[in-house]
């Protein structure tokens, strides 16, 4: 595939670009956090989603060194933002199996200064699936340092329950699938609200993915969902204009 020449040729400083998206806590109605997203503007073959190259990124290891790209560049734009908020990054299984994570983890944090505590870090449930001795003691590694563990996409995998009390998990993402039919859909409340009951039984934190109608948003908020993230409040965006998001009083 000609895209795979193209990112392995790739200087990422110059072609690639971070946007992001704020996720706004239901109580406090602050943004606490802002979910890095990876683009790649100066691709030459013209607009690539990260659907299609992340992919490419997984299969050639490339992501091992794109994913540290992205964890510096996050972690540096959350120690410029205002009002201090977390960044979230996403995790491939690759840079488990592939890369060092957690030292990419402690040195980037020790380059930027960010505090551990800032660090969220998104993984899916395609990377507990295996199962494996190595993936566990990497991830109890990362969250001795500090750093927050979400569990991505949550409820579209096989979402069993013991990946929450045997992996060190503080949030649960609900996937998108489900928020996008909750107006609708009984049985998508009804899910919603079983996985925020489970999860708060377990003190891991909920967030709601893909927001984007008013109505979505009271039907969340009713379910007792801490906090949502979508186009309703804002779709990912370049670090400036995250910058002003943050800025202005809501
Ligand atoms: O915004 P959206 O189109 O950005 O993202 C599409 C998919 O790509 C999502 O599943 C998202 O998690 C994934 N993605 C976006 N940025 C990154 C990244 O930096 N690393 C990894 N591993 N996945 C990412
Ligand atoms: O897999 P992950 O959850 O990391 O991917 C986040 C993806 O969701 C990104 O592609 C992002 O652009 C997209 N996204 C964020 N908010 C919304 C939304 O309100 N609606 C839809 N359809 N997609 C969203
Ligand atoms: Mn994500
Ligand atoms: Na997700």
């Amino acid at each position: 595939r000609m895209l795979e020449l193209d990112l392995r040729a790739a200087d990422f400083d110059k072609e690639f670009e971070l946007a992001f998206q704020p996720i706004i806590n239901l109580q406090s109605k602050a943004v606490t956090a802002v979910e890095a997203l990876l683009r790649w503007p100066g691709c030459q073959r013209g607009h690539v989603t990260p659907d299609e190259f992340i992919p490419i990124a997984e299969s050639t290891g490339l992501i091992v060194q794109l994913g540290a790209w992205v964890l510096e560049g996050a972690c540096r734009q959350a120690m410029s933002l205002p009002g201090k908020v977390n960044v979230a990054v996403n995790l491939s299984p690759s840079q488990f199996r592939r890369g060092n994570i957690v030292d990419t983890v402690s040195t980037v944090l020790a380059m930027t200064g960010l505090p551990a505590e800032r660090l969220e870090l998104e993984i899916t449930e395609s990377l507990l699936l295996d199962d494996s001795k190595e993936t566990l003691l990497a991830l109890n590694r990362l969250h001795a340092l500090g750093v927050l563990i979400s569990l991505d996409d949550f409820g579209t995998g096989y979402s069993s329950l013991s990946y929450l009390r045997n992996f060190p998990v503080d949030k649960v993402k609900i996937d998108r699938s489900f928020i996008a039919e909750i107006a609708g859909n009984r049985d998508h409340m009804a899910i919603v609200s079983a996985i925020v009951n489970l999860a708060h039984a377990l003190e891991i934190t909920t967030i709601a993915e893909g927001v984007e109608t008013e109505e979505q948003l009271l039907i969340v908020r009713a379910t007792g969902c801490d906090a949502v993230q979508g186009h309703f409040f804002s779709a990912p965006k370049p670090a400036a204009q995250i910058r002003k998001y943050l800025e202005k009083p809501h």
